[in-house]
């Protein structure tokens, strides 16, 4: 396999000015017929015409009217090459292509008897030979032929201009984009499918029309996502001034997806798990992603396709920019202070969960990457988390007046062309008269910082001197890091608990001070500090980084009671309760007293109590960081001992708070008609937290507390965790419920992944239950959410289980990866990730990791996707 480097990139030779698809659509034998008007690029330094594509059997191709034959054109690499060429051309060419035999859902492929596309990153070139990359960007007709009773609805994008009904029963739909874009924009949904639609007035004044697609029986599931959509474009419009440039949007959900979803201009495709909702199927957790990813995509509208990437190596200019925009959207419809709060701390709960390991790892690549073998391996939490943080760094820096100055002259400078980070870094800096040229480090450099702090108060001076020093460790690549521009959002706490009016280097900064860390080492000086304060350092977390400052237990408290950054004030509880995870994980590898102090408990009552907290605030600070967290924080990983010590915690924080978390479960019932809003999301969260926690010390009747909600429950959200409860605590009742919950659901796809994921992820399941759900009839490796639901789930997410000292688990894992690769390379690649961390696991496991890796890397006909995954790994 062959590495791809950014610094090689050179402009293609010809640009694409119409493209004219004619599509006749059978499942055995499409014919795809193209006809593209090319010109010579004058910026371009090669010469000839360069067309991918893969997969294609070629049916004629004919330049300006004359056929060409071989000899004319050479075929090798995926590369079709036409040396000699005019400065302006006709191509017509003529392919024939399978979509019932492509399992890899990129391309054009068939799902429940339907016709979908996915193109990005490089899944045009499998349905038409083309200039298949983002800086070509084009106008596109699209002609949908196609079986009137098999595919009743034809989509493409842009508008509709003509349809009609043709002989032998087919009929046709012509499609028209009346914007420039790149193929990997493209789409076509040929299906059977029935639609909620709505006329939508935009600020404008013109009236869209919305429309959401789906399967003949999920029409009751399909209210959220239109409301999300017509949120989102809202919300668009008021925060940043950008409407709906088309007549007609759509989504059309499909089973069969290896994305969350993708913004086709016009013409979104989503997984139907970001789709489909209404109480009795989906969770609280489920309306929240729909909300987000519904907006995501809506949003990729001006930042990903008005203004795209010049390359793929560029992926975080969109991606990045369009994650902070849904981060921010799904803030504004909370609307309150603390329920922004409560969605910044699950965005710094993931990035840290996945972003911080990854940076770590084998697979570490800058934002702006330099370098990959297969692009679908680099749609990355680095790209899209990190990538949003680095976002969010600039509205910090800039305000969000400045931000959105930003914005516009990003617009105003690039809109319908495709470009770098750097230009968008461009438009930040001269909007608002900063030097951001060392900010371009985040772009160009991978891992994740370490801000160490250390202070010193002067009482007779009334000075508080707080120093910060960064440095970052090496990654692939990577031996040595230049210093960040990191924005460290500080405040200082006095002994009553509320923040001090700061003064920063002779200059009044309010409550919070945004400190510009630039240099290796910096002191900062606060004056006119009359007490000892206790700093709230990286308040909002101002930065992806790790901060390293040496709290006392007693600080740390202080904060968790007191801190006004709700951020923080759970950061100061996540610090607590690692710290003790740390303990007992040691004591538990050493087979020692695994015990928990009184004082922690203490503060866990505190704020489970105190009602002028947000239900969702509360449910954040009890949730204990997870076992891989604590896994990363370890040298050498006993993964037993990390689930030992952590249920140890829930068991005795669950038993000695029996009595508040009780209250707390009847206090937080939300009677009546289910709503998603978050506030009641946020009840439901707390009310299910304490049955968690009640659940870790069970008896008879908190058995038969979960045992009567599972059976009473009016939605899905208080369904799974009434039955999660009853499984984590081995309840009597938890097999029978598993029973009846599938009976119940078992015409409902997205419900019977949860059933899967439920019981790959329960402390019991080994290799050989999870093997024996795989032969359930229900389980296929084909669909993705499918496979995701009990094989990721078993191998991230119940790892007591996965690193079995016998190496059982990674035997599996090998065996799945490649069974998986033969399908679909980019699922597979996923769970090829698994692995990734595999230095620091004892020595014992490293051994039979390493071993399962080897096995996976020495097998023949591997994909580029898996091969890379596994090779960055052993190196
Ligand atoms: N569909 C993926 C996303 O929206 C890739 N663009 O992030
Ligand atoms: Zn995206």
């Amino acid at each position: 396999p062959q590495t791809i480097y950014r610094k090689d990139y050179t402009p293609p030779t010809y640009q694409v000015e119409t493209v004219e698809l004619g599509f006749d659509l059978d499942p055995d034998r499409t014919i795809v017929a193209s006809r593209l008007v090319m010109v010579s690029n004058p910026e371009s330094v090669g010469e000839g015409i360069e067309l991918h594509g893969v997969n294609l059997q070629l049916v004629s191709l004919r330049m300006n009217g004359r056929t060409l034959y071989e000899g004319d054109y050479d075929i090798s690499g995926g590369i079709l090459r036409i040396p000699a060429a005019p400065d302006r051309v006709t191509l017509e060419i003529e392919t024939l292509t399978s979509p019932v035999k492509n399992t890899t859902l990129s391309g054009l492929y068939v799902s429940n008897g339907n016709f979908f596309t996915q193109c990005e990153a490089e899944g045009f070139r499998s349905i038409t030979y083309f200039p298949d990359r983002p800086d070509v960007m084009a106008k596109f007709t699209v002609m949908l032929r196609a079986d009137k009773n098999r595919y009743p609805v034809l989509l493409s994008n842009g508008n509709l201009v003509e349809e009609g009904d043709l002989d032998d029963g087919r009929h046709f739909a012509k499609w028209e984009d009346p914007f420039k874009k790149p193929s990997y924009l493209f789409a076509l949904v040929a299906a059977k499918l029935v639609c909620q639609e709505e006329n939508f007035r935009l600020k404008d004044g013109r009236d869209a029309l919305l429309q959401v697609w789906v399967e003949d029986g999920n029409l009751d599931k399909t209210d959220y996502a239109m409301q999300s959509l017509k949120n989102s474009i809202r919300w668009d419009e008021e925060r940043f001034g950008l409407e709906l440039d088309l007549d007609r949007f759509m989504i059309v959900a499909v089973s069969d997806f290896n994305m969350g979803a993708m913004e086709n201009k016009g013409l979104n495709i989503f997984n139907t798990k970001f789709v489909l909702a209404n109480p009795r199927v989906a969770t609280d957790v489920d309306y929240a992603g729909i909300e987000a990813v519904v907006g995501h995509e809506y949003f990729h509208n001006w930042t990903g396709n008005r203004v795209t990437c010049r390359d793929w190596f560029q992926l975080s200019l969109k991606e990045g920019l369009t994650v902070f925009r849904d981060q921010e959207f799904s803030a504004d419809m909370i609307g309150t202070d603390s329920g922004r709060a409560v969605t910044r701390i699950e965005q710094v709960r993931t990035l840290r969960q996945a972003q911080f390991p990854e940076d770590a790892g084998p697979m570490a690549h800058p934002v702006r990457p330099d370098s990959f073998v297969e692009i679908n391996n680099f749609y990355t939490v680095t790209v899209y988390e990190k990538g949003a943080e680095v976002v969010r760094m600039y509205q910090t820096l800039l305000g969000r007046d400045g931000f959105r100055k930003g914005m516009d002259l990003y617009f105003e400078r690039h809109d319908e062309q495709a470009v770098e980070c750097d230009d968008f870094r461009a438009a930040m800096a001269d909007a608002n008269g900063r030097d951001l040229a060392q900010f371009e480090r985040w772009y160009s450099q991978a891992g994740t910082p370490v801000v160490t702090a250390s202070s010193r108060y002067d009482a007779n001076a009334g000075a508080f001197a707080l120093t910060l020093s960064q440095s970052c460790p090496a990654t692939p690549g990577q031996p040595d890091k230049l210093p960040f521009h990191i924005p460290v959002a500080v405040g200082l706490l006095g002994a009553d608990g509320k923040d001090i009016e700061l003064t920063v280097d002779g200059k009044k900064a309010g409550a919070t001070a945004v400190l510009e860390l630039t240099e290796p080492s910096q002191t900062f000086q606060f004056t006119g500090v009359k007490q000892a304060p206790i700093p709230s350092i990286l308040r909002d977390f101002s930065a992806p980084i790790v901060l390293d400052y040496p709290y006392t237990d007693e600080q740390l408290l202080h904060l968790f009671s007191h801190d006004s950054d709700p951020v923080n004030r759970w950061e100061a509880g996540q610090r607590l309760a690692m710290e003790r995870l740390l303990a007992m994980t040691a004591a538990a590898g050493s087979g020692g007293q695994l015990a928990l102090d009184d004082t922690f408990i203490d503060a866990m009552r505190k704020i489970l109590v105190d009602e002028s907290l947000d239900p969702a605030f509360r449910e954040n600070a009890l949730l204990l960081p997870s076992e891989s967290m604590v896994a990363e924080q370890m040298d050498m990983v006993n993964p037993q001992a990390i689930h030992l010590a952590r249920q140890s915690m829930r068991k005795a924080i669950g038993s000695t708070l029996r009595k508040e978390f009780h209250a707390q479960y009847e206090a937080n019932q939300t009677p009546g008609d289910y709503s998603p809003d978050a506030i009641s999301a946020g009840k439901r969260g707390l009310k299910n937290l304490a049955l968690a926690y009640l659940s870790a010390a069970p008896d008879d009747a908190i058995n038969m507390l979960a045992q009567g909600q599972f059976d009473r429950a009016g939605n899905m959200t208080d369904r799974v965790a009434a039955l999660v409860s009853l499984i984590q605590s081995a309840a009597p009742g938890a097999a029978d419920a598993l029973e009846r919950f599938y009976a119940e659901f078992d015409n409902e796809a997205l419900v019977v992944d949860k059933w899967f994921a439920i019981q790959a992820a329960a402390p019991g399941a080994d290799v050989a239950a999870v093997r024996a759900l795989m032969k359930h009839p229900a389980f296929t490796l084909k669909n993705p959410n499918r496979a995701r639901s009990l094989i990721f789930n078993f191998c991230n997410g119940n790892p007591a289980q996965f690193h079995a000292p016998d190496g059982s688990g990674y035997a599996f894992w090998a065996e799945q990866v490649k069974a998986l690769d033969a399908l679909n390379p980019q699922v597979a690649s996923r769970l090829a990730r698994s692995m990734d961390r595999w230095r620091r696991y004892a020595p014992a496991l490293q051994a039979q990791m390493k071993n399962a890796l080897e096995k996976v890397a020495g097998a023949g006909k591997l994909s580029n996707d898996v091969n890379e995954v596994v090779s960055k790994a052993l190196t």
